[in-house]
């Protein structure tokens, strides 16, 4: 069967600055906490670091052009923050602003429209020196930083995304300790939550205010959370409160205006000093988005475990569940669920799939070929996902698979590949994979083939696994 998508779909890729620029320390780019992060024995895989990445400060004009090959109609990427503003506050680097005229200028000529992120994670050293996002100042300052890159870019870039993951900038930074500043304190991890999204409104209220023209949205990685046996009580609740922190806390303050009351009791009862919640603030955080980002990659199962604090909620796969490298499960059906949860419960009218993809550990042949036809397999089960949640009326307006190029995956260093490009980190060739093959065509084709024995196993699972529940709390 021939999976069609609308005409005017966007098909792009994604990257993140500390992820693939390099040039760490060229041009006036300030210290970044991940810069800081990596040097220290035992942070990242292998010892490694963004600071040579896949080179794209020096390459973005190859790149550019191996996208255009590619037929790409979009290429999500970020800002550095401290590119433009080494200290995170004040001066402003004019090379570093120069830098992204440039690479939208080349995607522009290319006929590639640019999606523009503005935090990926790499916050100024020198605001963390003074407390990073627990400290108000950090989101008054990006605030500003936001407005310089609006003012800079503007008249050329139409669409933007405030924050990449807050949920990660958060919690895995803060409380999981797995990512910069490799803190472990669950009161600091929200608060960090707090005034990530003050930070999102101020820059929301900033382009608002300068009339920048274009659409601006957030990019929250979403997925579901099933009680591992169904049939326990205890599960169901850990289930719930998996959903809470991963998802509600993150959607609810942006699309509501309110944190998830079950999740504020929790923490309340487990004795964390909590956010502010103060009414201007949260008016702020909660002004109208032109649309949601969804990064999407795999759903897990929620045992209650009181050793797992604070939500007492492990995660974990069912037993012989398929999964990638990095041991997510092939989740696809929940990529649909999710979709349709936007819509149903948040009332999005509006969505931009704005990471979606999976880790391999490929291997170049000796004909110079990758063959990852596990990243196409899943690539096929996510689009038709998608295709399933158009036609359910979920209003999609893109699909950026993440990543254009393989790169630094944070704690897991070069390890695990995203890639539909291949990098060679010791000489920086590119080699486009199969997926990079396969994704070509379906832009061509606006679509893609699938066996219809699979889209039927697919209905019977659907039906077996069920509707979503939600929680009373919160969606
Ligand atoms: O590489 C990351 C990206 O920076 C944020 N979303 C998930 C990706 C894969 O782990």
């Amino acid at each position: 069967m021939k999976l069609t998508f609308p005409k005017d779909f966007i098909w792009g890729a994604a990257s993140a600055s500390y992820q693939v620029e390099g040039a760490a320390f060229e041009d006036g780019r300030g210290e970044s906490i991940w810069d800081r992060y990596c040097q220290t024995p035992g942070n990242i895989e292998a010892g490694d670091s963004g600071a040579a990445a896949c080179d794209q400060y020096h390459r973005y004009k190859d790149d550019v052009a191996l996208m255009k090959k590619m037929g790409l109609h979009a290429y999500r990427c970020s800002i550095g923050w401290p590119r433009i503003q080494p200290d995170g506050a004040g001066a402003v680097n004019q090379k570093g602003l120069d830098y992204y005229s440039r690479l939208v200028d080349e995607l522009l000529g290319a006929g590639i429209t640019p999606f523009i992120t503005l935090y990926h994670w790499d916050l100024p050293q020198a605001l963390q020196d003074r407390g990073g996002w627990c400290n108000p100042d950090t989101a008054k300052y990006f605030g500003a930083y936001a407005g310089i890159v609006f003012d800079k870019l503007g008249d050329r870039v139409k669409h933007w995304m405030t924050l990449n993951e807050p949920y990660c900038a958060a919690i895995v930074s803060n409380h999981v300790g797995r990512h910069a500043p490799g803190i472990r304190d669950f009161a600091t991890a929200l608060r960090v939550s707090y005034f990530l999204y003050v930070g999102h409104g101020l820059a929301l209220k900033c382009f608002r205010e300068g009339n920048y023209g274009g659409d601006i949205g957030i990019a929250l990685n979403l997925m579901n959370r099933m009680p591992y046996n169904p049939q326990s009580e205890a599960d169901k609740a850990a289930a719930v409160r998996a959903d809470g922190i991963l998802n509600r806390w993150f959607l609810d303050p942006l699309l509501r205006g309110t944190y998830p009351a079950d999740m504020v009791e929790w923490y309340r009862r487990k004795g964390i000093t909590l956010p502010p919640f103060e009414t201007d603030e949260l008016r702020l955080m909660s002004q109208k988005l032109d649309f949601i980002g969804l990064n999407y990659y795999n759903d897990a199962w929620a045992v209650h475990n009181p050793a797992d604090w604070p939500e007492e909620a492990e995660l974990r796969n069912p037993p012989h569940t398929p999964a990638s490298v990095r041991d997510w499960a092939l989740t696809e059906t929940g990529f649909e669920k999710m979709l349709i949860r936007l819509k149903a419960k948040y009332g999005v009218q509006k969505i931009l799939i704005t990471e979606n993809g999976t880790a391999t550990h490929d291997l170049v042949s000796v004909e110079g070929r990758v063959e990852d036809s596990q990243r196409v397999d899943y690539l096929k089960r996510h689009l038709a996902a998608l295709h399933r949640a158009l036609a359910a009326g979920v209003n999609v307006f893109g699909y950026m698979q993440w990543s254009f190029t393989d790169n630094f995956e944070w704690a897991f260093g070069y390890d695990s590949r995203f890639g539909l490009v291949y990098i060679d980190y010791v000489t920086q060739k590119r080699i486009l994979k199969q997926s990079g093959e396969w994704y070509a065509q379906v832009i061509a084709n606006n679509g893609f083939d699938i066996s219809d024995d699979y889209l039927a196993s697919i209905g019977a699972l659907k039906s077996s696994v069920g509707a979503l529940k939600f929680s009373k709390g919160g969606a």
